[in-house]
């Protein structure tokens, strides 16, 4: 008898397991949907890692849309390539997702992923850097920075560091080309080359806004130049650019800061900022990645039934060695 009532004690509790776990599938399978409904979905497509400033903008992304505030993040690193973004927008239309998110590694190439995203009826976010599209109707809303004026900011800070009319040799250190980032901060610096005559471009290289591929690039530039270059400005489209291209010079030895060679940057990620204070970078102007709350603004007022403005621009200083203090470098978000 024992035996037996044993057995029918674990046979009684199996089937109660069982019948447990059915009810939650049947729960759910009830309800129709997952419990997405309850959350605003949200399908992101991000370039890459390939900067601090990268990063600290992926951060954002993820502080911002969370489940707390009844979001569900779907993220997608595309690791720089074009196809993995325009394949991840794809996999968020069939997930019929409610918002798409968009970090363009370039501007070109998004007329028909973006035509089929509206099609599904879902509307696309476009963030940082902009897209090209022959139907601007396509992007719902940009969320970013003027990367002209930015490179306008370092120009104005070069006339005013060197006197009018001196002789000036630079060295250009572009970003990824095609990005909005590297066509605004370059037409800035060629405006300003055809403004100054006196002003000479000893050579402009593709630094992909890694510090890497720049130091690769100066390090060869600098090595095969027939007579050793004088260089008084090396204008680098980002941070992680200008750290690749300190390090080339200086094992070249060449001096990066006061009374040597200007290096100048954008973004002005933590790193960027230590480098200012201690005179090795001279400029920083700055590229907020802070972008998440802004892309939530515009995704509330679509909620709410508003159409957002077009255009969202984030607020952007310029640093040089007085400006960085300890304090301030406590109070940064990146
Ligand atoms: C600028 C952004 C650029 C940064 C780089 O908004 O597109 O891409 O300046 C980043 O650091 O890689
Ligand atoms: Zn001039």
């Amino acid at each position: 008898m024992k035996r037996f009532s044993l057995c029918m004690i674990i046979m009684i509790c199996m089937i109660s397991i069982l019948l447990a776990a059915c009810g939650r599938v049947a729960d759910t399978e009830e309800s129709g949907i997952s419990d997405d409904d309850k959350y605003i979905v949200v399908g992101l497509s991000q370039v890459g890692a390939e900067s601090d400033w990268r990063v600290a903008d992926s951060e954002s992304m993820k502080q911002t849309f969370t489940e707390e505030k009844g979001y569900r993040l779907l993220f997608d690193d595309a690791r720089q390539k074009q196809e993995n973004q325009i394949g991840a927008v794809r996999k968020y239309i069939q997930q019929r997702v409610d918002y798409i998110v968009l970090m363009p590694v370039g501007e070109d190439g998004w007329d028909s992923v973006l035509q089929e995203a509206r099609h599904a009826g879902i509307p696309v976010i476009v963030v940082d850097r902009m897209v090209n599209v022959k139907d601007s109707s396509l992007v719902t809303a940009h969320v970013g920075a003027d990367f002209y004026s930015e490179g306008k900011k370092a120009v104005e800070w070069i006339e005013g560091r060197y006197p009018s009319g001196r002789n000036l040799h630079i060295v250009h250190i572009q970003g990824t080309l095609g990005s909005t980032a590297q066509i605004g901060r370059t037409a800035a610096l060629d405006d300003a080359l055809s403004k100054h005559p006196e002003w000479q471009l000893l050579a402009r290289m593709d630094g992909d806004f890694t510090q890497a591929k720049t130091y690769e690039a100066m390090s060869d530039y600098l090595e095969n130049a027939p007579v050793r270059p004088i260089i008084d400005v090396v204008y680098c489209e980002n941070d992680n650019e200008a750290f690749g291209a300190i390090e080339a010079l200086e094992a070249q030895g060449y001096l990066c800061g006061q009374g040597g060679v200007s290096v100048i940057s954008f973004d002005a990620t933590h790193d960027a900022l230590v480098a200012v204070k201690n005179g090795k970078l001279s400029l920083c102007v700055e590229c907020n990645p802070m972008l998440g709350p802004l892309v939530e603004n515009v995704i509330q007022e679509i909620e709410a039934g508003k159409v957002p403005e077009k255009n969202h621009y984030v607020e952007e200083a310029v640093f040089t060695q007085n400006d960085v203090t300890d304090e301030l470098l406590e109070s940064r978000e990146y």
